[in-house]
């Protein structure tokens, strides 16, 4: 596979007016049915979706209201060329997910969560995507003792199992993270996420997406996570960003952190082949607040040329040599010309 063969993605959201907890928008808004316009032009041909991107104010609207601003969507994204990578279902939001989403303690409240997911499942398939992707934002806790976190794990394997029922073509795309908006989420790992993909009705629609920052912010290396889940033939999709710590969530510029970790995520992508069968390399990069301008793009444009880079360095890395050194066992060796091969020094 080429460099140049590899698709790109990321969602409206990472094209945003710089809001944050501590203060508004600093940047005009920018229309969202403008930005689809941005995506070829940046090198990007995916689009990645929550359902109320698609069909803003989808709570109150009719199952044919949605159905067809669903469909003005789909036709807006034929006309750019684009492909709907996944969309996920907002879970967080609403008043009814204060507590959780398929794990509140509200009997009332989880049925408005199976009914949101449902509508999203609908809402997918009309725009022609098969894949939703499931971050499970409030599924965990901030007090321990508050939820049952035995039942909570079933009832997320019950919802899964259900989703596959539902629609027997979409495939469920597991995206998880260690923490906020909760304290412990109860799915943190891609661990977990395969987990319950195996224990599902039917593990080969059960697959995960692996954001670097969420991994780092399990204390993990993004690479070994991404590299788990390719043994098991289950990473269906990548979040790349960075992240410098342990503190929120910061989907920094992919490498802006940590540049050989960010090597290693391309390298072990690059070895498992990672996208020859269409898979995206999706994009959760934040712009920046101090960023002036409308629309904001820099962070996209700059994540994915790093990300070729990379992909060079990934295969002009000497494997012979990295044979000859695993082989010696000289790591010392093995870890200076990594330095330099990253410096472009010999
Ligand atoms: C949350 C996150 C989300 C998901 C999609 O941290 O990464 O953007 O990727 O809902
Ligand atoms: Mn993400």
């Amino acid at each position: 596979m080429s460099s140049s063969s590899y698709r790109f993605s990321f969602g409206p959201w990472n094209i945003s007016e710089g809001s944050d907890p501590f203060g508004v928008d600093v940047r005009p808004v920018f229309p969202h049915e403008s930005k689809f316009a941005l995506y070829r032009p940046l090198g990007f041909e995916g689009v990645q979706f929550h359902d109320d991107d698609v069909v803003p104010g989808m709570d109150d609207l009719s199952p044919s209201q949605i159905a067809a601003n669903a469909e003005e969507v789909r036709g807006m994204l034929h006309n750019q060329g684009l492909t709907p990578e996944f969309v996920a279902p907002r879970l967080w939001f609403a008043q009814e997910t204060t507590d959780g989403a398929y794990t509140s303690n509200c009997a009332s409240d989880r049925a408005y969560a199976w009914d949101r997911t449902k509508k999203c499942i609908d809402i997918a398939r009309a725009i022609n995507s098969k894949a939703i992707v499931l971050w499970l934002a409030r599924e965990g806790s901030y007090i321990r003792e508050s939820k049952d976190a035995r039942l909570a794990y079933q009832r997320i394997l019950d919802t899964i199992n259900a989703m596959l029922d539902y629609d027997k073509e979409i495939e469920i795309w597991i995206e998880p993270k260690p923490n906020e908006p909760t304290d412990q989420a109860y799915v943190p790992t891609i661990g977990h996420a395969v987990a319950l993909s195996f224990a599902s009705k039917d593990h080969s629609r059960v697959k995960g997406l692996i954001e670097s920052a969420h991994a780092l912010l399990a204390g993990l290396d993004p690479s070994d996570e991404m590299a788990f889940a390719l043994a098991h033939d289950k990473l269906a999709s990548v979040h790349l960003n960075d992240q410098n710590g342990l503190k929120y969530d910061q989907d920094k510029n992919f490498g802006g952190a940590n540049l050989r970790a960010a090597f290693n995520q391309v390298r072990v992508l690059e070895e498992a082949g990672f996208g020859s069968r269409g898979e995206f390399v999706g994009l959760d990069v934040k712009a920046i607040r101090t960023q002036r301008g409308c629309p904001v793009t820099d962070h996209l444009r700059n994540s994915r040329e790093l990300f070729l880079h990379l992909v060079d360095k990934a295969r002009s890395f000497d494997k012979t040599l990295l044979q000859k050194l695993r082989d010696e066992r000289d790591y010392e060796a093995l870890e200076l010309y990594t330095l330099k091969h990253l410096m472009g020094v010999r």
